[in-house]
């Protein structure tokens, strides 16, 4: 190796404000090479190497160095942490934010401490900026953390190429291990539609990237989970959207358990402030010379149409990165190349695991975090399980909308007998009462009351467990998580919930309103 192509942090103790200024200087091309954080004095065999060191390959390092475990772990960027707080998760959180702070400031313009709303200020480009400008914060603490705190080794800012089951090699090293854990992620795919190549498409990792202009109009094709996000954003922030999508949105096989009402507040809320969404659409063309100018498509009715945008952003989703493992090792993928793992994360070559989006739906965080996790686990000697086939979801449009267990009507379909409790009451116009007017929602509830949120819990009635629960309002991702576990691992019934201590009207405030009822040996609706 060569000294100055390369850099070894191994006996240094770079800060987090260092590793800022580091990983800086490798983005913008002042350093290159390879960060070598490895201990050479250790003759211990690796009982793993981690190819990718996003949120499963992070994860998983750090539970095999806490087992006691040696791993290695091998990142093309100059940090760990991935996509998550690069182009993904991190950006996506902090747009949402922004689209809700967009949404109160332009339904309150004038009134109480609010200006009137400029259009003028609210721009994606600002937004955009504001990340790429911070993103390094987190880069640098996850380098960091995994370095001084977890104990990790690792080369970043580097290539690996799988030889084969045990064999890695790394900028014309070889480093061999027991196993090998592949956590390389997953990439937009982008359609088959002609001119989707021009300037003024992005997806999300590409919107971070190369955005350089303040897109005014956009259409966004496809209707995933993305598309929601990033379209309430863009509307939001004073870009003009237009969603085509294929099926209704939120009603594709991506999504499991959504609730018929939850669904329907959620785009209502979305027509409500401007979005223009169809579904049913065929996208024929992207128009436009060298730069996008418009999206020709073909309609649910079968017309044509001809819509003109400065922005054409892709939310059709996205593909696991399994191509060179299957060339390499031969892993088994499914029709959608996702690598396919059995319920320890052991892929169809022994010694070979994968975890994370690479193995496919659903790409969430705590999936690929608790697939790195198992993997350690199970290398480490212990025989352990991850089921992900029921899991808490959210997504945001201008709301925090969250969801868990069964919608009302799967909960009908599997018992039969089931209660509902729900905000607004089932019935009652949104807007007739300022209500579920739980935290997060009371400038909305006391102004516009029929933008302050929809919540349900669902209850089999003979057993009297909850068995699912669905909230659009802000602030129920918390509360959530610990929902799931208490319908899926405790199988909390109505009484159980009766008995906690509620803080106000907390964001699903399921407690009060179940304690309004659990006195009942014949269960009602509320
Ligand atoms: C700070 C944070 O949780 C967002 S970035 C997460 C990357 S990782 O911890 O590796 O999953």
């Amino acid at each position: 190796m060569d000294s100055e192509t390369y850099m070894d942090v191994r006996d240094e103790h770079p800060t987090n404000a260092e590793w800022r200024t580091l990983i800086d200087e490798f983005e913008d091309g002042r350093r290159q090479g390879a960060i070598y954080n490895l201990d050479r004095s250790d003759d211990r065999e690796f009982d793993a190497i981690f190819v990718g060191g996003g949120a499963g390959g992070r994860f998983g390092s750090a539970f095999m160095r806490a087992r006691g475990g040696r791993q290695l772990t091998i990142d093309q960027w100059p940090f760990l942490g991935g996509s998550c707080p690069h182009q993904a998760c991190v950006p996506h959180h902090l747009f949402s934010e922004a689209a809700r702070e967009l949404d109160l400031a332009r339904t309150l313009s004038g009134r109480f401490w609010y200006p009137e709303f400029d259009e003028s200020k609210a721009s994606v480009l600002d937004m955009v900026q504001l990340f790429v400008s911070g993103r390094n914060s987190a880069h640098s603490f996850m380098n960091w953390q995994s370095k001084e705190q977890l104990g990790m080794e690792y080369i970043l800012n580097a290539t690996a190429s799988v030889i084969d089951a045990h064999t890695v090699e790394v900028e014309g090293e070889i480093f061999t291990a027991k196993n090998l854990v592949l956590a390389t992620g997953s990439a937009t795919v982008f359609p088959d539609v002609p001119g989707i190549d021009k300037a003024g498409v992005f997806d999300y990792a590409t919107l971070v990237e190369d955005l350089d202009y303040n897109p005014r109009s956009c259409v966004i094709i496809g209707g995933s989970k993305v598309a929601i996000e990033y379209g309430s954003f863009f509307q939001a922030a004073g870009c003009q959207t237009t969603i085509l999508a294929r099926s209704p949105l939120m009603q594709g096989s991506g999504l499991h358990h959504i609730d018929d009402d939850l669904r329907e507040y959620v785009v209502d809320g979305m027509r409500r402030r401007g979005i223009q969404i169809f579904d049913g659409t065929e996208t024929l063309e992207i128009l436009g010379d060298e730069r996008a100018t418009g999206v020709r498509v073909r309609m649910a009715d079968g017309s044509v149409r001809d819509i003109p945008c400065d922005m054409v952003f892709v939310g059709t989703g996205e593909r696991p990165n399994s191509d060179p493992f299957v060339k390499a090792l031969g892993v088994s993928v499914d029709d959608r190349g996702a690598v396919i793992v059995d319920d320890h994360m052991r892929t169809s070559v022994p010694g070979v695991y994968a975890v994370g989006d690479l193995i496919g739906a659903p790409m969430e965080m705590f999936k690929a975090r608790k697939c790195g996790m198992t993997a350690a686990r199970n290398i480490m000697g212990e025989d352990y399980s991850f089921d992900f086939s029921e899991y808490p979801d959210f997504l945001h449009s201008t709301y925090e909308v969250t969801w868990v267990g069964l919608s009302e009507r799967e909960a009908r379909e599997e018992y039969g007998d089931v209660i509902v409790i729900q905000m607004p009451p089932p019935g009652v116009p949104y807007g007739d009462i300022p209500l579920p007017c739980s935290d997060g929602t009371m400038l909305f509830a006391f102004t516009h009351p029929e933008l302050s949120g929809f919540q349900k819990a669902v209850f089999d009635s003979k057993s009297r467990r909850l068995v699912g629960a669905h909230h659009v309002g802000y602030g129920a991702k918390d509360g959530f998580q610990y929902l799931d576990f208490l319908i899926h691992k405790v199988g909390v019934t109505i009484d159980q919930l009766a008995e906690m201590n509620e803080l106000f009207l907390n964001p699903s405030h399921f407690i009060q309103l179940s304690r309004l009822r659990a006195g009942a040996m014949q269960l009602e609706s509320l």
